[in-house]
């Protein structure tokens, strides 16, 4: 499955103001966490506005339905990187596992150290975004959010959490990481969607 504008020439793919990097450069604040044991140093837990919590192990996500997703990521700071190949659970899959209340309509990701990104309940659940432990065929680098990060293609890449530890479905939006230090609260990279004034 292809997610993205089109699947045509590269222009087209490409949002206003960014640049093609072939690269993939490693941008986030603080420090990448080191795991020498998940099963005692990691889990991810489900909860907020759903009718039971739930806190799984990365066995048993791996265990979960598996997703191959092929998309093109954008960065606010201006790189762009087509093609990324991502192993992992869907979104949707995931949910699967609490029932959402019905007043959840925002979520907000928890990853190590407290850092947070937040996002629509619908934007989300897109179809294409997931979970990924896997990128370009390799286990997620260290740098790169090692176990376990999401990704949503069609925002800005700051909200893909990487090192995520938790899912949190709210009533009321709230602003994440980025969004208290000035970066928009939806983050549209067709609509340049930087900062909170744009
Ligand atoms: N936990 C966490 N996830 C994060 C960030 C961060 O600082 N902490 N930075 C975001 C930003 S701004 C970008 S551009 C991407 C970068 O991902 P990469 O380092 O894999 O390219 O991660 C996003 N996810
Ligand atoms: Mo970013």
């Amino acid at each position: 499955m292809f997610i993205g504008k089109t699947a045509g020439k590269s222009h087209d793919r490409v949002p206003p103001n960014q640049k093609v990097t072939t690269g993939f450069p490693v941008l986030h604040y603080g420090d990448v966490p080191e795991y020498t044991d998940l099963a005692t140093q990691w889990d991810l837990r489900i909860f907020g506005l759903v009718e039971q919590e739930v806190t799984l192990s990365y066995e048993q996500i791996l265990a979960l339905p598996s997703t191959q997703v092929t998309n093109d990521i954008h960065c606010v700071t201006g790189w762009s990187k087509l093609d990324n190949v991502w192993e992992g659970v869907a979104a949707e899959e995931l949910v699967k596992l609490v029932k959402i209340k019905p007043e959840a309509k925002y979520v907000m990701l928890h990853a190590e150290q407290g850092w947070t990104a937040n996002m629509p309940l619908s934007d989300f659940l897109t179809p294409g975004n997931l979970f990924a432990y896997k990128h370009n065929g390799e286990v997620l680098a260290p740098d790169h959010g090692y176990p376990l990060r999401f990704v949503i293609p069609h925002l800005y890449f700051w909200k893909s959490a990487k090192w995520v530890r938790g899912i949190e479905f709210m009533d009321k939006d709230r602003q994440g990481f980025w969004e208290k230090n000035g970066y928009h609260m939806y983050g549209d990279p067709w609509k340049e969607q930087r900062f909170a004034w744009d």
